[in-house]
């Protein structure tokens, strides 16, 4: 079978059962094909798991929409002020020259950047909406390197199947699986608006993930863990948010 048409029958499975009936055999079928979330436990397991697996088999590979520049929101929406995190206030005294993203996990290279570096990578630039679970939201241009190619050149196996990222701050960590972490869009930013990421929205580095919600965005950036389980990371949910009660797959 080809893999489209092995894509189609699955599709035209788990769709078919999607009924409110049919969550609980949707979910089995799902769990056949990988493409259970890491958060599908107790009541959530249905639901979690039918938005996901149908988003991998109908959505896959489509753009969040990009904007004009003249749809940029101005101000930008700040949540809250820059963090006071000890090592980021350091840090930021002297203007992120110490600041280091280490690359590790199923690479062949594992490798520790800085901000000059990365700024060296190919970069992209795109106008996306950033929308918070609480409700508000915002647009902005934002400046980085495809998180591809920093999976390109350390050298990730073929065999990972997510990608764990950590902000300086220990509760901010979250996962996207290889679908998101190769999708264009998914970028390492660095600028923001023209200039240099404000340190509110998440200076030097933040993981820009414009399918996602806000909280799958994650500031401060300092590490991404390549890996074929997200059991060994926090409560294996695959996110800090995820364990204070949000969603893994958040697509938008
Ligand atoms: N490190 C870190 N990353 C974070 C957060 C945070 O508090 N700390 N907040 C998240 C949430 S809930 C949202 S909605 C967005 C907000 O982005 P902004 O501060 O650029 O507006 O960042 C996300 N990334
Ligand atoms: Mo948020």
């Amino acid at each position: 079978m080809t893999a489209l048409s092995r894509r189609k029958l699955i599709t035209g499975g788990v769709t078919a059962v999607s009924g409110i009936a049919g969550l609980a055999a949707a979910s089995r079928l799902a769990a056949r094909y990988g493409l259970v979330p890491p958060d599908a436990t107790g009541i959530y397991a249905p639901g979690h798991t039918l938005t996901y697996a149908a988003q991998r088999l109908i959505g896959a590979g489509s753009l969040a929409r990009e904007f004009r520049r003249d749809q940029i929101s101005r101000p930008s929406y700040v949540n809250g002020k820059a963090t006071r995190n000890p090592g980021f206030v350091r840090s930021q005294a002297g203007g992120f020259a110490d600041w280091r993203l280490a690359v590790d996990g199923m690479v062949a290279r594992p490798g520790s950047f800085s901000v000059a570096e990365i700024r060296t990578y190919p970069s992209r630039n795109q106008i996306t909406h950033l929308a918070c679970e609480e409700g508000w939201s915002f647009i902005a241009e934002w400046t980085g390197v495809p998180l591809s190619h920093i999976l390109d050149r350390v050298g990730a196996s073929p065999q990972a199947r997510y990608v764990v990222y950590q902000s300086i701050e220990p509760n901010w960590w979250d996962s996207v699986d290889m679908e998101d972490a190769l999708h264009p869009q998914t970028l390492v930013t660095y600028g923001m608006n023209g200039g240099d990421l404000p340190a509110g929205h998440g200076a030097p580095l933040r993981m820009r993930v414009p399918r996602h919600i806000g909280y799958k965005s994650v500031k401060y950036l300092t590490r991404i863990v390549v890996t074929d389980s997200l059991k060994g990371f926090g409560k294996g949910m695959g996110s800090g948010a995820a364990e204070r009660g949000y969603s893994w797959y958040n697509g938008i």
